[in-house]
């Protein structure tokens, strides 16, 4: 194996219950995003963009529709090099990772390999674009043990993160994982830089201990600042957000319409798989499309504003979308109105139907429900996902554009 200097451990294996019932199918990270995209489209991408072309997978939950997605990683590439993508897989395999620290030290032998000196420890759950080098650069300056990746965040959401103080330095003087009552709004983004070795020795004491749950932030931050290791903070000042429920899903995809992040730039290219794509493309010149993004392959004979439409849709005349983001292969019939929803992959919403409501929460439907109209009201096959979500297998393809 080729010494890298650092290679990249992306943990895409928890759950995602708040996410439900979009997860109830899918591992959160391979979650629809952007009319074209998955979620973790965005840290590979970062990574093939910051030069890191060597990443450990890890998953478990739901794994195969993450193992789908990345294949043998042959879609993604680094300087014009293929990248290096591995899928590290928990529980089938007669290996749990029991939490993020465990998965990673389960993978010990597998990191060796590349010898590297750092390791960054990523998420799959986060939109946002970062050059992990200007991180890389800060972390062997600092001479630091551990560097963690830090926002500040709304006072309000602060008890969901791990938060911290720095001094003067950014050294971090403490850490408490998703505090009930947060003294700091300083959040970690769960984006660690470690130095290989230390990480190690840390993981090994970490896998020692009975009263741990193997945890980055529940265990082992606490304990490396507890041994007063040189930890710092890496302060990253672009658009990130954490999509962990649906209503973050759902006003993140407003933040692209709104322009708060761009999936275009030319100079942060995004990458993903998309070979799955089926030939479907099909605007109908008097369809009213506004301020959304539309996949190409894609049927629309209806209107759709301030929405995404994703590859395999289709959307039959007289119907009305409206703030709703409709993830891949979704069937929509004639003369159904749809606002403020996420409807899941693989969804058929027949005609006349009505789905979700101009004012209130977001209504979510999982993968491969099916809606029809009955009086006023709209009923799933399934009461109980009423307000739930949906999706299926499919994947997207070219270009999706503006309008
Ligand atoms: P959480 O958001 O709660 O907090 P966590 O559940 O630890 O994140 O998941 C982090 C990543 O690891 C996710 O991508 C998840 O899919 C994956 N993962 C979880 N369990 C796993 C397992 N057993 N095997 C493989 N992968 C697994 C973390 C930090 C906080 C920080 C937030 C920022 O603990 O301190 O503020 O991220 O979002
Ligand atoms: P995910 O896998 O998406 O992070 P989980 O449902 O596994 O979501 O929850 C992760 C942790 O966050 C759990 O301890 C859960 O109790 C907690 N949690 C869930 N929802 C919230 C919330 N809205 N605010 C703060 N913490 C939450």
């Amino acid at each position: 194996m080729k010494r890298q200097k650092c290679i990249a451990m992306l943990l895409a294996g928890g759950e995602g219950k708040r996410l439900a019932p979009l997860t109830q199918k899918l591992a959160k990270p391979a979650v629809p995003f952007g009319g074209r995209y998955r979620i973790i489209d965005f840290p590979l991408s970062n990574c093939m963009n910051s030069g890191i072309s060597t990443i450990g997978v890890l998953t478990q939950y739901k794994a195969e529709s993450l193992h789908n997605h990345i294949a043998d990683g042959g879609c993604w590439s680094c300087n014009d090099q293929p990248a290096n993508i591995f899928l590290m897989q928990g529980s089938e395999t007669g290996v749990t990772f029991e939490g993020t620290a465990d998965a990673i030290y389960k993978n010990t032998a597998q990191v060796d390999q590349y010898e590297p000196e750092h390791v960054l420890i990523l998420s799959g759950d986060h939109i946002y674009q970062m050059d992990y080098n200007q991180m890389l650069e800060s972390h062997i300056q600092s001479g630091a043990d551990a560097t963690i990746a830090v926002k500040q965040v709304p006072w309000k959401d602060a008890h969901r993160f791990g938060i911290m103080n720095t001094d003067d330095s950014l050294k971090v003087t403490s850490f408490v994982e998703k505090p009930e009552k947060p003294e700091s709004n300083l959040a970690s983004m769960g984006i660690y830089l470690f130095r290989w070795s230390f990480l190690k020795e840390q993981l090994q004491m970490d896998a020692a201990n009975d009263a741990s749950s193997h945890d980055f932030g529940k265990d082992v931050i606490p304990a490396i600042l507890e041994q007063q290791a040189n930890v710092y903070a890496y302060a990253f000042q672009g658009y990130w957000r954490d999509v962990g429920t649906v209503d973050s899903l759902w006003e993140a995809h407003m933040d692209i319409l709104d322009g708060e992040i761009s999936l275009e730039e030319s100079k942060w290219p995004m990458q993903t798989n998309e070979t799955t794509i089926r030939a479907l493309s099909y605007l109908h010149p008097l369809a009213d499309i506004r301020e959304s993004v539309i996949h190409p392959h894609s049927a629309v004979e209806g209107d759709v504003e301030r929405s995404f439409v994703f590859s395999g849709v289709q959307v039959g005349r007289g119907s009305e979308i409206k703030d709703s983001i409709i993830m891949p292969n979704v069937k929509i019939g004639r003369n159904v109105t749809i606002y403020r929803a996420i409807i899941g992959e693989g969804s058929v919403i027949e005609d006349g139907a009505i789905v979700g409501e101009s004012n209130g929460d977001i209504t979510v439907l999982g993968a491969d429900e099916l809606v029809y109209a009955r009086t006023s009201a709209f009923m799933t096959e399934n009461e109980e996902l009423l307000k739930g979500l949906v999706r299926r297998d499919a994947a997207a393809t070219s270009e999706s554009y503006r309008i």
